[in-house]
C-alpha cells in the first residue's frame, strides 16, 4: 500500500482518540481535511506522480478521506453525548431537599384590636358601616351640629383639601350617611382611619376610630350604659370597673365620658392614671335632635345613642403599650410580640 497514506491514517487515529472537545475536533478536521490540510496536500500531489500510480493513489486517498469524515462524525456524536451527560449531572436537582421557608406575617396590633372591638359589637347585633376618608364640610361638621366657628373645625385641627372638603376628623360622617339613607331601626359601628392636624408624643395625624350608633323608638341612656359596660368587660375582663362622667359633645345631649378602673394599678393610683385610679376610654351620649333633623329622622319618634373611641388608645391599655409611636415605626421586634392572629 501507499506508505504516506498509511502514515497519515495512523497519525489521524492516534490524534482522534485523544480529542475531548468540540473545538479540538474542529481543529483536527482542519488539519487533515482543510484547504491546507495534510490529506489535501496528498491529493494535490497526485498530478506530479507517474500516471500509472495516480488512479490507485487517488482511490486510497479518497477512502482515507471518507474514513476520516466518518470517524470525525462518530467522535463528534460521542463528545456531544458526553457533554450532555455532564450538563445533566451538574444541573441535577435534589427534589427531596426541604424548600425555602417563607416568612409568615401577622396582623398589626391595631388591626388585631380593631377586629376584637368589632367582634364584640357584631355579637351584640351591630352591623359594620364604612365611608369615605375624604369628606365634605356638611358630613364631617354641619350635619353633626358643629357650627362654623366651633373649635373642632378650626384650621389647626382639620386637614383641609379645599374650603368645603376635608379629611374626616372622626367616623361620624359614616353614621350621618347611613341615617340619611335608612330610617330606623339602625344599629351600626363605623370603624376606620381619621385625621387630625396634630402631632406630638400622644397624638398622631392619623389614627383609628370606632364609633357606634343605635337608633330606634324608646332607646334610652340605660341602653347606652348597658351596651358600653358589656363591651368594656368583654375587652378588659369581667372584673373591669366602669363609670360615666358628664361631658359635652356638639352632636349628643346629654353626653358622657366613660372611664375604666386603671388597668395598671387596679385603681390605687399611678403614673398612667395620674393618681386618679381611672382611665378615660370613650365618649358617648344621646344623639342630639339637631343631628336627627339634619338627616330627616323625626326626633319626636326616634331616640338614639352614639359613642366613639380611639383604637390605638384601647390597644395601648389592653396590651400595656406605653408609647403611641411604636404603632407606626414598624419595628419587627415590637410587631412580633402580637403575632398571634
Ligand atoms: C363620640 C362621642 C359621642 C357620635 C355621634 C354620632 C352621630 F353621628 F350619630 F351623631 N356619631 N358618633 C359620637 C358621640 C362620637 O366620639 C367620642
Amino acid at each position: 500500500m501507499f506508505e504516506e497514506i498509511e502514515r497519515l491514517r495512523t497519525e489521524f487515529e492516534d490524534r482522534i482518540s485523544k480529542v475531548s472537545s468540540l473545538s479540538e475536533i474542529e481543529e483536527l478536521r482542519v488539519q487533515f481535511l482543510g484547504r491546507k490540510g495534510k490529506l489535501t496536500a496528498l491529493l494535490k500531489s497526485i498530478p506530479t506522480m507517474p500516471p500509472e500510480k495516480r488512479k490507485d493513489f487517488g482511490k486510497a486517498c479518497n477512502r482515507l478521506k471518507e474514513e476520516i469524515e466518518k470517524r470525525i462524525k462518530e467522535r463528534l456524536l460521542f463528545i456531544k453525548e458526553e457533554e450532555k451527560k455532564k450538563k445533566l449531572e451538574s444541573e441535577r436537582i435534589d427534589v427531596s431537599l426541604p424548600g425555602r421557608k417563607l416568612p409568615v406575617g401577622s396582623l398589626h396590633v391595631v388591626t388585631k384590636t380593631l377586629k376584637e372591638i368589632l367582634r364584640v359589637f357584631t355579637s351584640m347585633g351591630f352591623s359594620i358601616a364604612e365611608g369615605p376618608e375624604i369628606e365634605t364640610d356638611f358630613y364631617n361638621f354641619e350635619a353633626l351640629n358643629i357650627p362654623k366657628g366651633h373649635p373642632a373645625r378650626e384650621m389647626q385641627d382639620t386637614f383641609y383639601i379645599s374650603e368645603d372638603v376635608v379629611l374626616r376628623t372622626h367616623t361620624s360622617p359614616v353614621q350621618i350617611r347611613v341615617m340619611e339613607k335608612h330610617q330606623p331601626p339602625i344599629q351600626i359601628v363605623a370603624p376606620g382611619k381619621v385625621y387630625r392636624k396634630d402631632a406630638d408624643v400622644t397624638h398622631t395625624p392619623m389614627f383609628h376610630q370606632v364609633e357606634g350608633l343605635m337608633v330606634d323608638q324608646k332607646v334610652t341612656f340605660a341602653d347606652l350604659k348597658g351596651v358600653l359596660e358589656l363591651f368594656l368587660k368583654e375587652i378588659f375582663g369581667p372584673e373591669t370597673k366602669v363609670r360615666f362622667r358628664p361631658s359635652y359633645f356638639p352632636f349628643t345631649e346629654p353626653s358622657a365620658e366613660v372611664d375604666i378602673g386603671c388597668v395598671i394599678c387596679g385603681g390605687k393610683g399611678c403614673k398612667v392614671c395620674k393618681g386618679t385610679g381611672w382611665l378615660e376610654i370613650l365618649g358617648c351620649g344621646m344623639v342630639d335632635p339637631a343631628v336627627f333633623k339634619a338627616v330627616d329622622i323625626n326626633p319626636e319618634v326616634y331616640q338614639g345613642f352614639a359613642f366613639g373611641m380611639g383604637v390605638e388608645r384601647i390597644a395601648m391599655l389592653k396590651y400595656g403599650i406605653d408609647d403611641l409611636r411604636l404603632f407606626f415605626e414598624n419595628d419587627l421586634r415590637f410587631l412580633r410580640q402580637f403575632s398571634g392572629v
